[in-house]
């Protein structure tokens, strides 16, 4: 009569971890705030390292991925109206990214496990953890009909993402946080577009960063750099396709950036944060409760992959066995792929944004010069933009 394992949180990261022990025999229950539907539909990440699509596919759950994404393995930097393409895939042994909406992962995922018999709580509140320090934790909440609710737990995994309720549960003192403002802001806009390439292009404008990401045939994602502090109500429609226009513009090319319905501005916080250890007693932190990264480099959804998969392994392994390896080593496994992505992140940040600090906007003008030039850094960038 094992007791389950209370996932809180049905993002990337804890549907995959309920899946990955289902699939296991490991009774879980996940616990949800918002509604199916809200998960369902919430656009956020685009881009999957094969690394993750192949763990995915691993275990049954990337059938609809395999058949739908579209691979990339190229992108382009566009510096003063000039393109240059770096074919990361050739740099790195074949391998490409997975174009595919976070969206959609989520809706594969909670399929899959629903189909299973799996149990999710939606339009839950006030989850509560106690009892986290000693082997019978449990959580209690509200249900969706009002009800006051208890699930005595083996282990709880806390994938509430940055804004949860779980990390928050830790005493102050146990862990360490490391946090870090990169002193730019991003307007994200989602728009109801096609692509107009067919890779990510990273442009550098004397006015700041422009991005064109790729969604699906009928979406495309855009980020415009802006001064830090500003707001949405600044960037009416026509002044973000104007600001993209001009920043993304090639010279002496026909090239166009068509436009569409956007149906989503925000304002980035470009931020990192990262808390040391990712577990205390028996809450597992995972996924964005644990840490997160700006999106420049599209790592955020791939480490909640990856911990999920390292969780998942550690959890069967002590179930099956009694070992408490992996679980004493999670952290320490999670963390050292959290913090090159980090490294990796902060890197490419540097490079491609204007700096209010003419000397060092030189600086990361002068690592995309070298980037261009050089095959070795080339390789670095193709390494672990792909993901290693
Ligand atoms: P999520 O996805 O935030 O899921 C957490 C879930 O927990 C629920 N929840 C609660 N449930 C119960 N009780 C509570 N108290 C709760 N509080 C929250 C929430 O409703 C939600 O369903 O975390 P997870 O699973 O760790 O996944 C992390 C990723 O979502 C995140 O890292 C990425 O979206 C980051 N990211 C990107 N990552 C990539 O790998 N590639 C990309 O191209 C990429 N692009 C992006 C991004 C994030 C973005 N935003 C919006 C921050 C682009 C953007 C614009």
């Amino acid at each position: 009569n094992l007791r389950p394992v209370g996932i809180v949180g049905a993002g990337p990261a804890g549907l995959t971890l309920a899946n990955l022990l289902r699939q296991g025999g490991i009774p879980c229950v996940v616990l949800e705030r918002g509604t199916r539907e809200y998960i369902e539909t919430r656009p956020r990440a685009g881009v999957i390292e094969h690394r993750a699509v192949r763990m995915l596919d691993e275990h049954g759950l990337a059938d609809r991925l395999l058949r739908e994404a579209d691979r990339h393995g190229a992108c382009e930097f566009r510096v003063n109206g000039q393109a240059h393409e770096v074919d990361y895939a050739a740099l790195y042994d074949g391998q490409t990214h997975y174009v595919y909406p976070q969206q959609e992962v989520v809706k594969d995922l909670l399929g899959a496990f629903l189909d299973s018999g799996g149990d999710v709580r939606f339009s839950v509140t006030d989850v509560e953890l106690h009892d986290i320090e000693t082997s019978s934790p449990y959580l209690t909440w509200t249900s969706a009909s009002g009800e006051r609710e208890r699930l005595d737990c083996s282990f709880i995994a806390g994938a509430d993402g940055f804004h949860g309720v779980t990390r928050r549960s830790i005493p102050a003192g146990a862990v360490q946080e490391f946090s870090h403002q990169h002193g730019i802001e991003w307007l994200s806009i989602l728009a109801e577009a096609p692509p107009s390439t067919h890779k990510v292009i990273y442009a550098l404008h004397p006015d700041g960063f422009a991005g064109h990401m790729l969604r699906s045939s009928t979406v495309s994602r855009y980020y415009l750099q802006v001064p830090v502090d500003d707001t949405v109500d600044n960037w009416p429609d026509e002044r973000v396709w104007a600001e993209l226009h001009k920043r993304l513009a090639l010279r002496d090319s026909d090239w166009k950036l068509t436009e569409g319905r956007i149906t989503e501005k925000r304002i980035l916080d470009m931020r990192s944060y990262v808390v040391e250890p990712m577990n205390h007693g028996n809450l597992y932190l995972l996924g964005d409760a644990a840490h997160i990264i700006t999106p420049v480099g599209a790592k955020g959804m791939n480490l909640a992959l990856h911990d999920a998969e390292v969780l998942a392994a550690a959890l069967m392994e002590y179930t099956r066995t009694g070992d408490d390896a992996g679980l004493r080593s999670y952290s320490e496994v999670c963390l050292r792929r959290v913090w090159r992505a980090q490294e990796f992140s902060q890197w490419m940040v540097f490079m491609i944004h204007r700096s209010p600090e003419p000397f060092l906007s030189r600086l990361g003008q002068a690592r995309l010069e070298h980037l261009i030039a050089s095959g070795s850094s080339a390789g670095y960038f193709a390494q672990n933009y792909v993901g290693p």
